[in-house]
């Protein structure tokens, strides 16, 4: 395996960066996840503005062009020679001192990472069958603290909600903003499905604007003609849906069938959730630019 680090590729083993990089002692970067399937990435345009929206939020410059980044991903999944791959971007700080000042961190030092790898998945039973989810008490984290639309290398908020989730042997966890209305997962948005309307909840109460989100709002709307809301709802809502389904780069379309021991529905994953499914497979398959 080939990582790009700033133009350049290293081996696995040597692909590395500095102890004192702001990304590593203070979490200051940004990231994406990426997926390409059958040599197309899938959405890069839309992740690479996404990458450089976190990079404006946290006055990041990045060093280089998003045409840049773009050929450089391609490369990184040609000379590795993947078609089905899992693509991680990372842009740090870069070096610094042990302070937090990030004057002290030259533009020159921020790393560009590019890693690509093949994705592990939720077993392919779970798509057939639906997940089961628990809310967490990790409420997400205030959009007037830190915005959970920005993809920032500090994702602590998340990996709280996910241990509570393991622990309590779910594979994913529902948060809750400090208002009690549901935000998101720790890595997927979150779509109810009532009376053949999809309701998935505002960015604004502390979401990532998720690409696979938009995606499959476009598909609700343009092919299936549903109507869909982005608006507020509590756990309530999402126990008495009709539907419940997260969409994530790494997830895709993913039903839930019961959430804090209550089945959903009559517990199998429903038809709008089973069609947006089908049509998502189909568009990873054909779109995408081709490398
Ligand atoms: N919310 C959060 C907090 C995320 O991290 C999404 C929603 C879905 O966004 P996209 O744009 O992917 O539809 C994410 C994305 C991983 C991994 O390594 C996590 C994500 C994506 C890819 C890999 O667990 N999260």
């Amino acid at each position: 395996m080939k990582v790009y680090i700033n133009g350049k590729f290293y081996d696995k083993e040597e692909a590395k960066i500095s102890v004192f990089d702001h990304g590593l002692l203070y979490g200051d970067g940004v990231f994406e996840g990426i997926r390409s399937y059958n040599r197309r990435v899938f959405k890069l345009r839309e992740h690479i503005d996404r990458l450089y929206n976190s990079a404006k939020a946290i006055m990041l410059e990045i060093s280089v062009s998003k045409q840049e980044i773009e050929k450089a991903i391609i490369e990184t999944l040609k000379i590795n020679n993947l078609s089905d791959a899992y693509i991680r971007v990372v842009v740090t700080r870069g070096i610094g001192d042990l302070g937090l000042d990030p004057r002290k961190c030259p533009p020159s030092s921020s790393s560009i990472i590019i890693i690509t790898d093949k994705i592990v998945l939720y077993p392919q039973e779970l798509y057939e069958n639906g997940l089961e989810l628990i809310t967490v008490s990790t409420r997400r984290n205030l959009p007037s603290a830190m915005n959970p639309a920005i993809k920032s290398l500090n994702y602590l908020n998340n990996i709280f909600a996910k241990i509570e989730a393991i622990k309590a042997g779910c594979e994913e966890a529902i948060m809750l903003n400090k208002d009690g209305y549901v935000a998101e997962c720790t890595g997927d948005n979150i779509f109810i499905v009532k009376n053949n309307v999809l309701i998935t909840p505002p960015i604004y109460i502390g979401a990532l604007p998720g690409i696979t989100r938009d995606t499959v709002i476009n598909i609700a709307k343009t092919k299936f003609k549903l109507e869909v809301k982005e608006d507020v709802f509590t756990i309530y809502h999402v126990y008495t849906a009709d539907e419940c389904f997260l969409t994530g780069t790494a997830a895709e379309v993913i039903p839930v069938v019961k959430v804090d021991s209550r089945i959903i529905n009559d517990g199998k994953p429903g038809e709008v959730t089973k069609r947006i499914i089908k049509e998502f497979r189909e568009l990873t398959c054909t779109a995408g630019i081709p490398y």
